[in-house]
């Protein structure tokens, strides 16, 4: 009986390797040497990464929620493990989103006052339960010392901080405070399997907006660019940061043209995201949600790149069938658009210590929990608990 189911065991497993794998395998070498990255000394582990969400994205969209394991609308225990997206679905998200902004000046605390220890131990139990993890970056504007949303009478920030300007060194010492916390995200410490999380890295985001000191209105699409490529040479050349995959993520842009116009160029970014939320909240524009969905995939797919819906969301999700009527409508419209590798949706703002009502992910007893329910259980959408190992390439 136990020779038995040995030789099913075998047989079985077998069996599933080669049925998951032949046809996502086929046409790659066994290396996965056709896919350039940015950086050339990319963490083993970073680029299976990528190489996994360029395979999964072909049957699977991943869902992401920010700030997920930190506190959620009426709960706030430091540091937790709990996540309102598992309190209704039973799993954590597949994407977990972080904001590291204050680093830049040796804080303690990101701007929403989380413990950097906490945001560290947060992504280690995310990444080793096999989580994907971003992070954005509201970096504080070092013209003014005032905020990452101060623009006021300052158009001249990024330009002061390209090398020849007068902030440059002043931007190389908060990019050092960067490299230093990118190179103490350890998995697996003290063990032989001890090695640095990959993190899907997210920079000066919603750079065609104008609420940013990056943003369109503050800098020309050649300073753009210039500070996108000096942050990515600086990180990777000089501070040795490999565990990075690069991902732009423009706000509200409606055509290829508009998306290239700051665009850093093919040898700078591997991910090519962009934040909607505008076209998911009423009035309804579904049309739009899909023609920019459209634009990314069709970008990223000519360029050997991954398409990401970086950040969405409906605040407080008024509609109690958004998650499917709306997210999943647009999602599933079409073989295109069911080629993004993931979507992320922002914080859950706790009610009583932070923003009422800033909060984009339901909760147990929230009016769009079945909505979500049946979002959760649609075989277009994963959760972390259906997640294949990212971190190891895939079998041929
Ligand atoms: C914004 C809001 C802010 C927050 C920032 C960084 O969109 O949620 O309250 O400080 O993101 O997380």
């Amino acid at each position: 009986m136990k020779v038995f189911s040995t030789s099913l065991c075998i047989f079985l497993s077998f069996s599933l390797i080669v049925l998951t794998c032949v046809p996502g395998c086929k046409s790659l070498p066994k290396d996965y040497s056709d896919y350039v990255l940015v950086d050339p000394h990319i963490t083993p582990e970073a680029k299976a990464l990528f190489v996994n969400l360029d395979q999964i994205r072909h049957d699977h969209i991943l869902f992401g929620h920010q700030n997920t394991l930190a506190y959620g609308v009426h709960w706030k225990e430091s540091p937790s493990s709990r996540s309102d997206v598992k309190d209704i679905t039973g799993s954590y998200p597949a994407v977990y989103g972080w904001d590291i902004g204050k680093i830049e000046l040796g804080s303690n605390e990101n701007l929403d006052k989380l413990d950097f220890n906490d945001i560290r131990k947060w992504i280690r139990e995310a990444y080793e339960r096999g989580g994907i993890i971003t992070i954005s970056w509201h970096m504080d504007n070092p013209a003014t010392g005032g905020n990452t949303w101060d623009v006021e009478d300052n158009q001249d920030t990024v330009a002061r901080i390209l090398p020849g300007g007068d902030l440059h060194s002043q931007y190389k010492e908060w990019l050092n405070r960067f490299a230093l916390f990118a190179h103490s995200l350890k998995a697996y410490p003290g063990t032989d399997n001890e090695h640095i999380i990959p993190i899907v890295f997210r920079p000066f985001h919603e750079h065609t907006g104008d609420w940013f000191w990056w943003g369109a209105d503050y800098c020309s699409p050649d300073e753009f660019k210039r500070l996108w490529q000096f942050t990515v040479e600086y990180l990777r050349d000089e501070k040795e940061v490999h565990n990075l995959l690069w991902a732009l993520s423009p706000s509200t842009i409606d055509s290829v043209e508009q998306y290239l116009e700051r665009y850093p160029g093919d040898d700078y970014v591997d991910i090519l995201g962009i934040d909607d939320y505008k076209s998911y909240r009423e009035p309804y524009d579904i049309n739009t949600a899909v023609e920019r969905i459209s634009i990314i995939v069709k970008l990223a797919e000519e360029r050997g790149k991954i398409p990401a819906l970086t950040e969405t969301g409906y605040e407080a999700i008024p509609d109690p069938n958004w998650w499917t009527d709306t997210l999943l409508a647009v999602l599933n419209q079409d073989a295109v658009t069911r080629r993004i590798a993931w979507l992320l949706v922002w914080r859950n703002a706790n009610e009583g210590i932070d923003k009422p009502n800033h909060y984009y992910a339901p909760y147990p007893g929230h009016p769009s929990e079945a909505s979500f329910l049946a979002f959760y259980d649609h075989s277009l959408i994963l959760f972390e608990d259906d997640l294949p190992d990212m971190y190891k390439l895939p079998r041929r």
